[in-house]
């Protein structure tokens, strides 16, 4: 076993300033409450409900109420103390959609411990800067999941960090840390905390060669999920089928497992996002609401007249993650019985919703409204000025939910957020007379592979690093299905290599599969303006535009 190491405490970087933090607080949206006792209270009212549905990591299914959630986490958060995992330490979470995801998440909350919000998907490219960039103390894996296993992984992170965290396997742990281990413990109590705090680490989809991590508060973060709860009517008789990865900030908060955990409701994981898989478990657990991407939703369109199970009993289907287009947003009542909700959302903060008693005009063609009457909204033209009402710009945003600042990045901030603390998201939209927002496009260097995000500048690095290759520029290209894909135009020394060696390269580089590029473009140089010299926003653009043609 690692011996306990020392972790440096997290700064927190960009507080909000004390006049918002009064402000949120005398509004009463900022509460002193703390994901350490969120699960404890819950469970008070709640104990003998049903709280997760899913497989275990042995593929066993299972079955928690609120006591027993409540239990195996404490047990667990006694595992984490005995390892020397305390309140502030960095916990970086990958785990699939499993029950053991809801009982580590609450067992790290217990603790005061943040967790980093990996996804199944990241490989050591990306594991191993979230270890490194957060001075993890431990990272908790599943043993295998979908043909990949994840000890391996492990094996690859730790043997590149200096001071690696322990790593906690749920299911056969081999040389690590079984988390059954950590489970054969007497309960702890909940840490007391306080709710102004750093909660967790979240992640960005990301602009730049680095990914982001989002510090969102106890009081900011539980606020957002306490009113998603009630704009999106969700009660202890919520039943709600997670089908996107549990980590992902829209699946976990608008209003997510957290939110049917905060009023009492049941959440069921689905082990994969398939429609089969998806619609026998609507029709067994009697799901009522689910949150889905849109290429998801326009899958489940299409295997609907294949499938004889009983959809009765879903009321909500929730699409995010990217702009689901009015067409087929038209098709989900007619076709599948059920209220599409548009979610436009980020993991920074500002959440839209359309509302359920919408008329159907505003649902099909809009991204919603925000959350909350203090969540300031402004539409600015390429010179931060205003536009006119019902023009299209960037939209900036500030807000009780809305971060001021990435973590440990000074420099970035200063850029991504005005000096009063607007947080510039990168969307191009307009604002309808009635305050909704229509997505209309994108200013940041990010590609949107059917909600999946990939920075375009973190692509670039890793293939400029492949020894033929002399500069590159990786932009989106349409696609049909997942709305856009990935493009990398190349610039090599001599004869290129082949598109798939550079693929290749790339996955052996740790860089998780969404990352890859879908295509790669071999040129003899880049499109250059009259002045010879173009920036690469503008030279991704000129490139993106010939794809389009
Ligand atoms: P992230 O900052 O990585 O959490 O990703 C959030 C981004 O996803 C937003 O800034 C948008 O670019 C995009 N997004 C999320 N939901 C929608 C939606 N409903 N329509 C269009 N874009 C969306
Ligand atoms: O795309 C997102 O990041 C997102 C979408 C919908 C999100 O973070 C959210 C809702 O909370």
């Amino acid at each position: 076993m690692t011996s306990a190491i020392r972790r440096s405490p997290l700064v927190a970087t960009a507080p909000y300033p004390p006049e918002f933090a009064e402000l949120y607080r005398g509004a009463g949206y900022w509460t002193d409450e703390t994901f350490a006792q969120f699960l404890p209270a819950r469970t008070e009212r709640f104990g003998d409900r049903v709280a997760v549905i899913g497989a275990d990591a042995r593929g066993e299914q299972q079955r928690l109420t609120y006591r027993d959630l409540d239990e195996s986490a404490a047990r667990i958060a006694t595992g984490l103390l005995e390892l020397g995992i305390t309140a502030g330490d960095r916990v970086v979470l990958q785990l699939p959609n499993i029950v053991e995801y809801v009982e580590v998440l609450c067992a790290v909350f217990r603790i005061g411990a943040l967790p980093v919000f990996a996804l199944p998907a990241h490989r050591s490219a990306e594991i191993g800067f979230f270890c490194r960039f957060s001075d993890a103390a431990a990272y908790v894996v599943a043993a295998e999941n979908g043909g990949f296993d994840y000890r391996g992984l492990a094996r690859d992170v730790v043997a590149d960090l200096e001071r690696p965290p322990h790593v906690i396997v749920a299911g056969d742990a081999a040389e690590f840390t079984p988390l059954a281990e950590l489970r054969a413990h007497e309960p702890a109590p909940a840490a007391d905390l306080d709710s102004g705090a750093v909660a967790f680490l979240q992640l960005s989809g990301g602009t730049t060669g680095t990914p982001k991590l989002i510090p969102r508060t106890h009081a900011d973060y539980l606020y957002s999920v306490r009113e998603s709860a009630r704009i999106c009517g969700v009660d202890a008789d919520t039943r709600m089928l997670v089908v996107l990865p549990a980590a992902h900030n829209f699946p976990m908060s608008s209003p997510g497992i957290l939110g049917v955990l905060h009023s009492g409701g049941t959440v069921v994981l689905a082990p994969d996002p398939s429609p089969d898989t998806a619609f026998a478990l609507i029709e067994s657990e009697k799901v009522t609401m689910t949150s889905l991407v849109p290429p998801l939703a326009m899958a489940w369109l299409a295997a609907r007249p294949r499938s004889d199970r009983d959809l009765s009993s879903l009321q909500v289907m929730q699409v995010g993650g990217a702009k689901f287009p009015a067409e087929a947003a038209k098709r989900v009542h007619p076709e599948l019985g059920c209220i599409v909700q548009q979610v436009f959302g980020m993991a920074e903060g500002l959440v839209n919703y359309t509302r359920l008693d919408d008329d159907e005009d505003t649902i099909v063609t809009t991204q919603g409204r925000p959350i909350s009457v203090h969540d300031e909204i402004r539409v600015l033209d390429d010179d931060d000025r205003p536009v006119a009402p019902g023009e299209t710009g960037h939209l900036l945003t500030r807000g009780p939910y809305t971060i001021r600042g990435y973590y440990a990045a000074p420099e970035h901030n200063s850029t991504a957020f005005t000096p009063d603390g607007f947080y510039r998201t990168g969307d191009i939209v307009r604002v309808t007379d009635t305050g909704y927002i229509v997505v209309e496009g994108r200013a940041k260097d990010q590609i949107n592979r059917g909600g999946e995000k990939v920075a375009a500048e973190e692509v670039e690095n890793h293939l400029v690093a492949h020894p033929a290759v002399l500069d590159v520029a990786v932009v989106s290209m349409p696609d049909q299905y997942l709305g856009e894909r990935t493009c990398a135009f190349v610039v090599t020394e001599g004869e290129p290599p082949k598109a798939l060696a550079l693929k290749t390269f790339l996955r052996e580089r740790g860089l998780a599969a969404y990352k890859i590029p879908d295509k790669v473009q071999f040129v003899d140089a880049f499109p250059v303006t009259g002045v010879g010299k173009i920036s690469r926003v503008e030279l991704r653009r000129a490139l993106a535009a010939t794809l389009r043609d």
